[in-house]
């Protein structure tokens, strides 16, 4: 028999009690009481405890730990509802328990799309192999002109930037309408001869989504932004699984703190941001940088592009994107820490930069360049990378 095995932080008189009691109570309900022909039936419906590990004792003589249940497979469908109701649905409110993590049998995960494109296919689309990529993020969109966010646009794609994405609450868009602003990009792009994603920002209800998503790329969308967590994880399957939306989709980690932030309740960020996402469909995965503003701990960034990118049942690896707060003079970190299969990504650290989007843009490709020459910050001739580490400084790894 094939089962899911998860991992959960809680604690109780009895920790290996407690796993037995999810094993039964979240897959056949009861055990003991059941007439023997029932347990014959329902035999391979019957979840197992996978065992207990006593991490302490509270003051309240509780044993707290960490205990891993075995669910079978014949429990689910085929989709992350069925995974995430089976696995954390009740239990989730059940005091104070933490999902932690989920393994899955390769046939399990072999019935998931994944990432259409992955890393792979993204840099094939943009036909950069050598360096990390490097994505600019649209700020001050709500309420400006669709001339003026084309001229940013413009800037940003002057700057060298490989995508350029939406700002993820860019929602009310009757100045800009997303069409229309597809469109307007599409001919910036064309225009300066260089290969250049924007990701568009895909909302409107969620019953339209994969329309919406189809009529986009007939309008010259080349990749799409989802906010996946208000959506659900099941519209980025939908989408990443249909054979008509045919461009990369990129996930934003929006909400993800009211699901990770708690060391006691809710679902680790490695598992929700990293294997997750990449089961359900996304290519491109922005979660918070260990370093800038909104920041994880270190090992938690560490392991979401982990889980984005390491051998998983031939699933394509998904592009890690640590975010948020992120300069020029971060980018020996990052290349550090994440490595040549990673987007440096930043809003402020472009926009703020003294010589504008244009300038902030040069100092992050001079910042990258020098890194990969092997040439530190400081040594660097280039003038925009320098006014940068003069605003910023530079952080060391
Ligand atoms: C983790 C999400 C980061 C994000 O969406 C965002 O807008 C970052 O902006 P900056 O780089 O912090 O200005």
């Amino acid at each position: 028999m094939s089962y899911i095995t998860v991992t959960y932080l809680t604690e109780a008189k009895n920790l290996e009690q407690k796993a037995e009691a999810i094993a039964v109570g979240m897959t056949v309900g009861s055990w003991t009481d059941l007439p023997a022909a029932k347990q014959e039936k329902l035999q391979k419906h019957l979840g197992r405890s996978a065992g207990a590990t006593v991490l302490e004792k509270t003051e309240s003589g509780l044993e707290r730990g960490l205990i891993k249940v075995d669910y079978p497979v014949v429990n689910f469908t085929y989709d992350i509802p069925s995974l995430l109701t089976n696995v954390f649905g009740k239990i989730s409110m059940d005091g104070k328990i933490r999902l932690m993590d989920i393994e899955f049998p390769d046939a399990f995960t072999q019935a998931f799309p994944g990432p259409k494109f992955g890393i792979a296919g993204v840099r094939e689309k943009l036909n950069v192999h050598d360096r990390p990529l490097f994505m600019s993020i649209f700020k001050s969109c709500i309420g400006l002109p669709q001339q003026e966010l084309v001229d940013q646009f413009r800037l940003q794609v002057e700057g060298g930037v490989d995508l350029v994405k939406d700002d993820e609450i860019f929602f009310a868009d009757e100045h800009a309408p997303f069409l229309e602003r597809i469109q307007a990009c599409k001919d910036v792009i064309e225009a300066s001869g260089r290969q250049v994603l924007y990701a568009a920002n895909l909302t409107g209800p969620v019953t339209e989504l994969v329309d919406r998503a189809k009529r986009a790329i007939e309008n010259g969308a080349n990749c799409l932004l989802l906010n996946v967590l208000p959506y659900g994880f099941d519209i980025l399957t939908q989408l990443s699984s249909d054979p008509d939306v045919t461009v990369p989709i990129m996930a934003h980690p929006a909400m993800a703190g009211a699901l990770y932030q708690s060391s006691t309740y809710g679902i680790t960020s490695p598992l929700l941001l990293g294997k997750l996402m990449r089961l359900a469909g996304a290519d491109i995965v922005l979660f918070p940088s260990p370093y800038g503003s909104v920041a994880l701990p270190k090992q938690e960034a560490l392991d979401i592009a982990r889980y984005l990118v390491e051998e998983q049942a031939g699933l394509r690896a998904a592009f890690p994107v640590p975010s948020a707060g992120i300069h020029p003079g971060m980018v020996p970190l990052l290349y550090k820490d994440f490595g040549m299969d990673h987007i440096v990504n930043a809003g402020g650290g472009i926009h703020g930069h003294p010589g504008g989007p244009v300038g902030g843009g040069r100092a992050f490709r001079a910042a990258i360049d020098a890194v990969l020459q092997g040439i530190s910050l400081e040594d660097s001739v280039d003038p925009n990378l320098q006014s940068a580490i003069e605003k910023w400084g530079i952080v060391k790894p």
